[in-house]
C-alpha cells in the first residue's frame, strides 16, 4: 500500500547557518523521496529561514548524476569511463594504493585533502579526523588554508583555542562592523547566523548601525548603513589605524586579564590613518570615526571574514579586529562579542575526543618550500609541489574527501595535472567532480538527508546558544555506506596492509575510536557538560534553546594563565612584513588591476553547478569591472576578455558595474567546470572560468593561508 506525504524535521548542512528543516516524503524505503522542503518554524535559531540551496538539497538526493556505488575509473581525461564496483573490491582497491605508497616510501607518501562539507558531517567529526589521524602522514591539507586559519591561529594566540572565536552578538549589538563578509549571500561564517536579513533588520529597527568595509558594494554593503570601498588587501593597515585612534583618543578599557596593551600601543602608532588612508582608499577622517563610533556605542561587535583571512596579511587583520573588540571594551559582553557555551564543547581541556586540538604552528615545515605547518595542517597551496618534486617525503598517493581543490585552491588547473602524476588517487566524494575525476577510486557516502545529524561544528560558533539532534530524514539505502562507515572500514583495512604497524596500544585506541556509532558518541559527549541530553533532544528534534550567549571570561580562556597576550609575538613578528608593504605601496606609482572573489546566494563553492533550481535565472559567472577600468582598455560591457596572472590566463566575458571598487576586478569562486567527467554532463553547461587558475599559490599569509584575494591581474580584450 503506498504511503501517504508525511512530515518530518531535518537540518539543511550546506552552509554554516544550519537551518531547522520540515520536509514533506513521499513513498516508503528506497521509493521514499522528499517532495518539499520548508523552513521550520519552532527552530529555535533558524526561525524557519531558508535560503535558496537549502530547497535544493533534495535535489542533490534524487540527483541522477550523484554516484550512489562506488566506481573505478578505467582511462584517462576524455576516455575515462568509470566502472561501478563493490564495496569489498573499492576499500581493498583503496587501501592497497594508500598502503602500498606507506609501505614504499614511507607514511609522509599519502597525501590527504579534506574539502568543505567535512565541517557539516557528523561523522566527519566523530570518524574522519581519526581515520586520517591514523594514516599518520604530514602531508594533511584542507580547505581550511584556503578559508580561516588566520581566524584559528589569531584565537589559539590570544584564547589559547583555535576554536575559541569571539562571536558577535547580532541579535543586541547596536554597531556591527564588517569587514570583508557578505552575509546576505553565505549566510554568515564563523558566525552560525541563519535569517541574517532579519535579524539585520531588526538591528536597524532597535535603532543599530551596519557599517560594510569591502571592495564591492555587496548585497550586504547595499543593506548596510554605510559602506566604504577598500583597496583588496589592506584591511589590516586600516583596522590598526582605528586601534590607533582608539590610544590616541583614550577611548581603551580592556578588561583586566588583558596583558601587554601598552605594547600594542607601541605597535600601532605607524599605522596613522593618513597611512590607512594612502594604502585602502578609506579617508583618515572616516577611520577616525568609524573607531569612534566603535568605541562609544553601547554593544558594538567589528568582525572580519574571508575576504579579510583570504589576503597576504589575514592574521595581522584578523588580530587587528580582535583588539578592536578587547580595547573597546566590547569583548565578553552582551551586544559585543562573546564565547559561546555550546552542549558538546569541542573547547573545553577536557575533551579530548575526536574533534579538534589546541592549535600549533611551525612543529614541521614543508619538504619544499619550507612553510610551517598550522595545526597539523600544510597549506594548500603547497600541495602541487608536494606532489611533483621528487625526493624523500614527495606525495605519491593521495585521499581527497569531500573536496575539489582543482577548482578551489590557487594554481589549481596545474595542481589537476599534478594529481595525474600520481601512482594512486582516491576520492571519498558524491561525484565525479573536476578533482575526483583524476582519481582511480571514488567511494561514495549517502546524502546528508540519509544521516544523523548534530553540529559538532556550528552550534559552537553561533549567535545563540542551541542544540539539536537530527535523526536521517530517508532511510539509507541498501548497500550504501555512511561516510563513518567508509572511515572505518577504510582506517582498518589500511591498518592491516603496513609492514611497519603502530604499537598494539596504539592500534587499539585507533580501533576503539573508530567503533562507536556517531550517536554514541554525541551521547557521551553532550553527558559531558551536561547542559542536555541526547534523550532530551530526541524528544525535541527541533532543537533546544540554551539563551543568547553570555559572559564568559576569563574562566572560558584556555591560556596557561587564564590571561590574554594582547601581543602575541608570532602574530605582531608579522608586522615588519607590512611596513615594507605600506612602504611599497606609498611609493608605488599607480595601483595596478588586482582580483577579487565573489559568493552568490544560489551557489554553494565548487558544487551545486549540478543543480537546475539554483542556475536557472540570469548567468553570473562575468568578470565584474568597473566602467571607467573597462574604458581605459577599450573594453566594452559584454566583451569577452582575457585575465592574466603570474600564474595563468582565463576568457571570459565581461560586465560593468560601479559597484565594484576602481582598480578591482572580481569573479566568483567554484566555477569553471570544463570537466570532461561523464557525470558532469549537465553542470559543464554552466559557463564561467576558474578564478583559481589566476590565483597564486606564491601569495600567502603569515598562517599559509592562500591570499586569494588582490591578487595582481592585467585584463585585455581577448
Ligand atoms: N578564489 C577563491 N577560492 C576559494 C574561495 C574563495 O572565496 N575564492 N573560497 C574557499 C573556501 S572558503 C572554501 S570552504 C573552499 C571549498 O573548497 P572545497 O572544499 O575543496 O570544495 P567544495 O566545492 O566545497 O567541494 C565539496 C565537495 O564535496 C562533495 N560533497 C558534498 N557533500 C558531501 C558529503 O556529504 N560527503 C562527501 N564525502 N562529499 C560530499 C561535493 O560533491 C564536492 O565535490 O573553496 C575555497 N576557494
Ligand atoms: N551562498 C553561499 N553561501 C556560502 C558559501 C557559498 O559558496 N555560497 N560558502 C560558505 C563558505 S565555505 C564560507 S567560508 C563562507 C564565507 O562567508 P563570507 O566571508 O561572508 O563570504 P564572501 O561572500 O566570500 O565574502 C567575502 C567578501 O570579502 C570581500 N573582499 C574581498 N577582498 C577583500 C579585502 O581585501 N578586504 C575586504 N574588506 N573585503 C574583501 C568580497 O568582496 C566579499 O564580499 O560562506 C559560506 N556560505
Ligand atoms: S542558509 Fe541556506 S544553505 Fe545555509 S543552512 Fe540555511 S538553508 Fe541551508
Ligand atoms: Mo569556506
Amino acid at each position: 500500500m503506498p504511503a501517504g506525504p508525511r512530515t518530518t524535521l531535518g537540518v539543511c548542512n550546506l552552509c554554516e547557518a544550519i537551518c531547522g528543516l520540515e520536509l514533506t516524503i513521499e513513498g516508503t524505503g528506497p521509493e521514499a523521496r522528499v517532495t518539499s522542503i520548508r523552513g521550520n518554524p519552532s527552530d529555535p535559531l533558524s526561525r524557519g529561514y531558508l535560503c535558496p540551496k537549502g530547497v535544493s538539497l533534495a535535489d542533490v538526493h534524487a540527483d541522477p548524476d550523484r554516484l550512489r556505488a562506488p566506481v573505478r575509473r578505467v582511462g584517462t581525461g576524455a576516455d575515462a569511463e568509470w566502472l561501478e564496483i563493490g564495496w569489498d573490491e573499492a576499500l581493498d582497491r583503496v587501501a592497497d594504493g594508500l598502503a602500498g605508497a606507506i609501505n614504499a616510501h614511507g607514511r609522509n607518501a599519502v597525501g590527504v585533502y579534506l574539502g568543505n562539507p567535512n565541517a557539516h558531517s557528523l561523522g566527519s567529526a566523530t570518524h574522519g579526523l581519526a581515520m586520517v589521524k591514523m594514516l599518520r602522514t604530514r602531508n594533511r591539507f584542507s580547505a581550511s588554508s584556503v578559508d580561516q586559519i588566520p581566524h584559528q591561529l589569531v584565537a589559539w594566540q590570544l584564547y589559547g583555542h583555535q576554536l575559541l572565536l569571539p562571536i558577535p552578538d547580532i541579535d543586541r549589538t547596536s554597531c556591527f562592523l564588517v569587514f570583508g563578509a557578505n552575509p546576505m549571500a553565505s549566510n554568515g561564517s564563523l558566525m552560525t547566523v541563519p535569517d541574517f536579513p532579519n535579524r539585520l533588520r531588526a538591528l536597524k529597527a532597535r535603532g543599530g548601525r551596519m557599517v560594510v568595509v569591502d571592495p564591492r558594494r555587496t548585497e550586504t554593503a547595499k543593506a548596510a548603513d554605510e559602506h566604504f570601498f577598500v583597496r583588496p588587501g589592506s584591511d589590516a593597515v586600516v583596522v590598526l589605524a582605528m586601534v590607533r585612534t582608539l590610544f590616541e583618543e583614550g577611548l581603551t578599557r580592556p578588561a583586566p586579564y588583558v596583558d601587554r596593551v601598552d605594547a600594542v600601543r607601541e605597535l600601532v602608532e605607524p599605522f596613522t590613518p593618513e597611512v590607512a588612508e594612502r594604502v585602502s582608499g578609506i579617508g583618515a577622517d572616516d577611520v577616525r570615526r568609524l573607531a569612534r563610533e566603535l568605541a562609544t556605542a553601547q554593544g558594538g561587535a567589528a568582525y572580519g571574514r574571508i575576504g579579510v583571512s583570504t589576503t597576504g596579511f589575514g592574521s595581522l587583520a584578523q588580530w587587528g579586529i580582535q583588539c578592536l573588540n578587547i580595547l573597546t571594551g566590547h569583548f565578553d559582553q552582551p551586544g559585543g562579542v562573546l564565547f559561546t557555551e555550546p552542549a558538546i564543547d569541542f573547547v573545553a581541556r577536557r575533551f579530548v575526543g575526536p574533534v579538534i586540538g589546541r592549535g600549533h604552528y611551525d612543529l614541521w615545515r614543508s619538504r619544499v618550500r619550507g612553510i610551517p605547518e598550522y595545526g597539523g595542517e600544510l597549506p594548500a597551496a603547497v600541495m602541487r609541489e608536494e606532489i611533483e618534486t621528487p625526493g624523500e617525503g614527495r606525495i605519491h598517493a593521495m585521499l581527497t574527501i569531500a573536496g575539489n581543490p582543482e577548482l578551489s585552491t590557487p594554481d589549481g588547473k596545474r595542481l589537476g595535472e599534478a594529481f595525474d602524476s600520481l601512482d594512486f588517487m582516491a576520492a571519498i566524494d558524491i561525484y565525479v567532480n573536476e578533482t575526483t575525476r583524476h582519481a582511480d577510486v571514488i567511494l561514495p557516502p549517502t546524502t546528508a538527508l540519509e544521516r544523523d545529524h548534530y553540529d559538532i561544528v556550528f552550534h559552537g560558533l553561533a549567535v545563540r546558544n542551541t542544540a539539536r539532534w537530527t535523526p536521517a530524514a530517508l532511510p539509507k539505502p541498501e548497500g550504501a555506506k555512511h561516510d563513518w562507515e567508509i572511515y572505518r572500514e577504510l582506517g582498518l583495512r589500511v591498518q592491516r596492509r603496513l609492514v611497519r604497524r603502530p604499537g598494539l596500544r596504539i592500534r587499539l585506541t585507533q580501533r576503539a575510536r573508530l567503533a562507536a556509532s556517531p550517536r554514541q558518541i554525541v551521547s557521551g559527549l553532550l553527558r559531558i557538560t551536561g547542559t542536555t541530553t541526547l534523550k532530551q533532544l530526541l524528544r525535541h528534534p527541533e532543537g533546544v534553546d540554551l539563551g543568547p550567549l553570555r559572559p564568559t571570561m576569563p574562566e572560558r580562556l584556555q591560556t596557561e594563565n587564564h590571561r590574554i597576550d594582547l601581543a602575541p609575538d608570532l602574530v605582531v613578528g608579522d608586522l615588519p612584513r607590512l611596513h615594507a608593504w605600506v612602504e611599497e605601496r606609498v611609493a608605488a606609482a599607480a595601483d595596478g588591476l588586482v582580483l577579487i572573489g565573489r559568493r552568490h546566494k544560489q551557489d554553494n563553492n565548487a558544487w551545486f553547478h549540478n543543480i537546475e533550481r539554483v542556475n536557472r535565472g540570469r548567468p553570473r559567472h562575468q568578470l565584474l569591472m568597473h566602467p571607467d577600468d573597462l574604458a581605459e582598455r577599450g573594453i566594452a560591457d559584454g566583451d569577452l576578455v582575457t585575465v592574466t596572472s603570474r600564474v595563468g590566463a582565463v576568457t571570459v566575458d565581461v560586465q560593468a558595474t560601479d559597484d565594484l571598487m576602481r582598480g578591482v576586478v572580481s569573479l566568483p569562486h567554484g566555477y569553471g567546470h570544463q570537466a570532461d567527467g561523464v557525470r558532469l554532463a549537465r553542470a559543464s553547461k554552466v559557463p564561467g572560468v576558474s578564478i583559481n587558475d589566476l590565483t597564486d599559490p606564491d601569495l600567502l599569509d603569515l598562517s599559509g593561508n592562500a591570499a586569494l584575494s588582490g591578487v595582481p591581474v592585467t585584463v585585455a580584450p581577448a
